[in-house]
């Protein structure tokens, strides 16, 4: 044997024990790859014709995500990317909030700042902030210290980390997710070991919300059910209840014991006003209960790119929300680790310091009211154009979405036609939208409805 002869040949000539383990090491690898090398079968994919991947199918692009693949490719000077909800300036750039580049110049400058590891829970000052923001600086549940609140991978990631704490020690798993919702939702809470189901929300015939629908799908929800709220601006409908149709879905949902998990992603967005926006997640935390939040500073604070936002649990008492703490940890942990440090401290930085606040919150404002104002407009041209159909929504509805009532076919021709980029469904981002490009998807929406009924 090959092995033998090469050990009893080293030993032979005088080597220590150490170096003779090393080098029958060597010897086991050298007689297993010139086994290798005389099989008949050959398995190494960088030197056979044949990938082991070969019958990978590709994936399909992402409904949200690929529509601006496709808008990159296509070479038209007219086109127009309505896709993702991205807020573009009037001049149709994306925009780093002043705020935030106040900020950044304050921690660039700052040479105490450090790059060591976050906690598993990330930066402290962060979270505290984020719970203030969402629930109110006098909430109850911060005071009586009842709510453990995680730095997360923004929205998505907040969504994720709930939703696999969820599925790990929560009896019910079962989540309800509104019909329709934003598109990741379902593939987010399946892949965390949820069970997800819908409950119905949006009525097309009146393009508003289906409120009775609501009710007793949640009303016929087993006990215990997670339910998935939108906090404000619902996405894509644009369609949020009233407070009062808040109040009978709490009321409901508390008789129920259904658990409430809010996705808040628009704080800001929806009225303009940060406070009214959280108006519904207070209304839940103030009744004592239990709740999930999932906080999101990509689009109010215009930090897309930076992965920054939070889960927040609120608990009945501080010792259950010390323990549900530990468990988040080990949930986080084997995932990501912990989370990255730069976007929480822009974050932290704009909370926490007075002046940067108050004007984080007129650049917000000044944000939700372009929205709005590109809401007018295009009503206004579609009105001018005398296009058939009732196009109210497009000013009843909030945030940064319209929800058109236009269909695949209709989108497909605007795309084809019009070079104008929108999910399928027939969502358009307001955001994304300018005085200068309106009469366009004024004429290309009149050209749809008109000719492809
Ligand atoms: N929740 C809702 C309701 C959302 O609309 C979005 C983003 C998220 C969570 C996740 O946002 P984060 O970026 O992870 O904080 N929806 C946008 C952005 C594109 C996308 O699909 O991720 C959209 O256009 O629907």
């Amino acid at each position: 044997m090959a092995s033998k002869s090469f050990s009893s040949s080293s030993s032979s000539s005088g080597c220590s024990p150490a170096s003779d383990r090393r080098i029958s090491v060597l010897a086991r690898h050298l007689v297993a790859e010139n086994a290798l090398s005389s099989s008949p079968i050959y398995a190494s994919p960088t030197s056979s014709a044949n990938s082991v991947f070969a019958h990978i199918a590709r994936g399909p692009e992402d409904p949200i995500l690929g529509v601006t693949v496709a808008y990159n490719k296509d070479p038209s000077p007219v086109k127009l990317n309505l896709g993702v909800g991205a807020y573009r300036t009037e001049e149709g750039k994306p925009l780093v909030l002043n705020v935030v580049r106040k900020a950044e110049h304050m921690l660039v400058n700052d040479r105490s700042r450090v790059k060591e590891y976050l906690p598993i829970v990330g930066l402290a000052d962060f979270n505290k902030l984020s719970a203030k923001l969402i629930f109110g600086a006098d909430s109850p549940v911060i005071r009586e210290n009842r709510i453990t609140t995680v730095q997360c991978l923004s929205g998505t990631g907040s969504l994720r980390v709930g939703g696999e704490f969820l599925a790990k020690h929560y009896h019910q798993r079962t989540i309800y997710i509104p019909l329709p919702t934003w598109g990741n939702h379902p593939k987010v809470f399946t892949l965390a070991g949820l069970s997800v189901k819908t409950y119905r929300y949006y009525d097309p015939a009146t393009r508003g919300l289906n409120f009775q629908g609501l009710m007793e799908d949640l009303g016929s929800a087993p006990s215990g059910a997670i339910i998935l709220l939108h906090a404000c601006a619902h996405n894509p409908t644009g369609v949020d209840p009233t407070p009062q149709q808040w109040e009978q879905i709490r009321r409901l949902m508390r008789s129920k014991a259904l658990m409430p998990f809010f996705d808040s992603a628009y704080q800001g967005f929806a009225s303009g006003s940060l406070d009214e926006d959280a108006q519904p997640v207070r209304m839940f935390a103030a009744d004592g209960g239990e709740l999930l939040v999932a906080q999101s500073y990509a689009k109010n604070m215009g930090l897309y790119g930076e992965r920054v936002g939070a889960l927040s649990i609120v608990c009945k008492d501080a010792d259950v929300a010390g323990r549900v703490e530990s468990q988040l940890k080990l949930v986080i942990r084997p995932m990501y680790s912990n989370p990255p440090i730069h976007g929480a401290s822009i974050v932290a930085a704009i909370l926490k310091d007075g002046n940067l606040y108050n004007e984080w919150t007129i650049e917000l404002k000044a944000m939700a009211d372009r929205i709005i104002s590109m809401r007018k407009q295009l009503f206004d041209a579609l009105h001018a154009r005398g296009t058939p159909g009732d196009w109210s929504h497009i000013i009843k509805q909030i945030g940064m979405f319209t929800f058109t009532g236009l269909n695949s076919e209709q989108v497909a021709f605007m795309t084809r036609e019009y070079h104008i980029y929108m999910t399928s469904d027939g969502r358009i981002s307001m955001a994304g939208l300018s005085s200068k490009t309106v009469p366009h998807l004024a004429d290309a929406i009149h050209a749809a409805v008109t000719r492809m009924k």
